[in-house]
């Protein structure tokens, strides 16, 4: 059985989450083969470093709580989200999890899954696109992560606060994804059912393309009093609440 979680935005002013996931990640998760968290684990990842800092333990205990479920022989892959795509090798080392690239074809014996964040496909929403593309590359990535830990989570803050202002004023569908640019990916990816997190909007979606029938599939993100996941149990996928 293989289960799929997204959105979690974990953080310690949120300790319903949190609790939910170590529940979740002690109980339900065990049962599983794989864990794959498709990003946004955490509400904001200002670098590995954070897992230092002995006056805010919260990081460290997430990541500890998965190396946990990965010794007890789950396995755990995880994907950059927006929120947290400085996650990186030294978290990977600590937890156990394998960090996975964004599309990942998933190829399993019965069936082909190709798993994303989901926010490439929200191509509408042009801001975000120009700020996705300038925070991934490299040499931005080294500069920041150069900056002292206190700075970038001020940064952090900052633009968890500016991105919510931007929000409001965001036409509904700029947060969705893009209809032209989901078909010309499920193409790309050979027709696969697409697993993703990031708009919040859970649902199945059912896309023709080229005359072919996909499957999408969104996961919910999670809150001080619920969270989701997705099951897969070799024939279907289910969704499963947990609380
Ligand atoms: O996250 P969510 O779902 O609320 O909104 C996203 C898009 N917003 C973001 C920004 C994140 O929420 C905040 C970043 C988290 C901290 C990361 C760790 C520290 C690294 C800091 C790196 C600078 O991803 C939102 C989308 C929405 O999804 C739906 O798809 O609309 O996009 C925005 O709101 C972006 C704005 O439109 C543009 C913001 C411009 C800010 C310019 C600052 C330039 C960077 C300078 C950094 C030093
Ligand atoms: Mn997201």
């Amino acid at each position: 059985m293989i289960l799929f979680v997204s959105d979690l935005h974990l953080a310690p002013q949120a300790p319903g989450v949190a609790r939910i996931f170590h529940e979740f990640l002690g109980g339900r998760a065990r049962a599983a083969e794989q864990l794959f968290i498709l990003g946004d684990l955490f509400e904001a990842w200002p670098g590995d470093d954070c897992l230092d800092d002995g006056e805010e333990p919260f990081a460290g205990e997430i990541v500890d709580a998965l190396r946990q479920l990965v010794s007890a022989g789950v396995s755990v892959s995880i994907m950059h989200g927006n929120r947290d795509f400085l996650l990186g090798e030294r978290f990977a080392a600590r937890s156990g999890a394998h960090l996975l690239p964004d599309p990942f074809i998933l190829s399993l014996p019965t069936w082909q899954f190709v798993l994303s964040h989901g926010d490439a496909l929200c191509t509408d929403d042009q801001e975000y696109q120009s700020f996705r593309a300038l925070v991934r590359q490299a040499d931005w990535q080294q500069a920041f992560l150069a900056r002292p830990l206190d700075e970038r989570r001020a940064i952090a803050r900052d633009l968890r606060q500016k991105s919510e202002f931007a929000k409001r004023d965001k036409a509904d569908y700029l947060m969705d994804i893009n209809a032209g640019a989901t078909d010309d990916f499920l193409r790309l990816h050979g027709y696969a059912s697409l697993i993703h997190g990031h708009t919040h909007r859970p649902a199945m979606h059912d896309h023709v393309v080229d005359g072919i029938h996909v499957e999408r599939w969104v996961l919910a993100d999670w809150n001080e009093t619920q969270g989701e996941c997705l099951c897969w149990n070799g024939e279907h996928l289910a969704r499963e609440r947990l609380r």
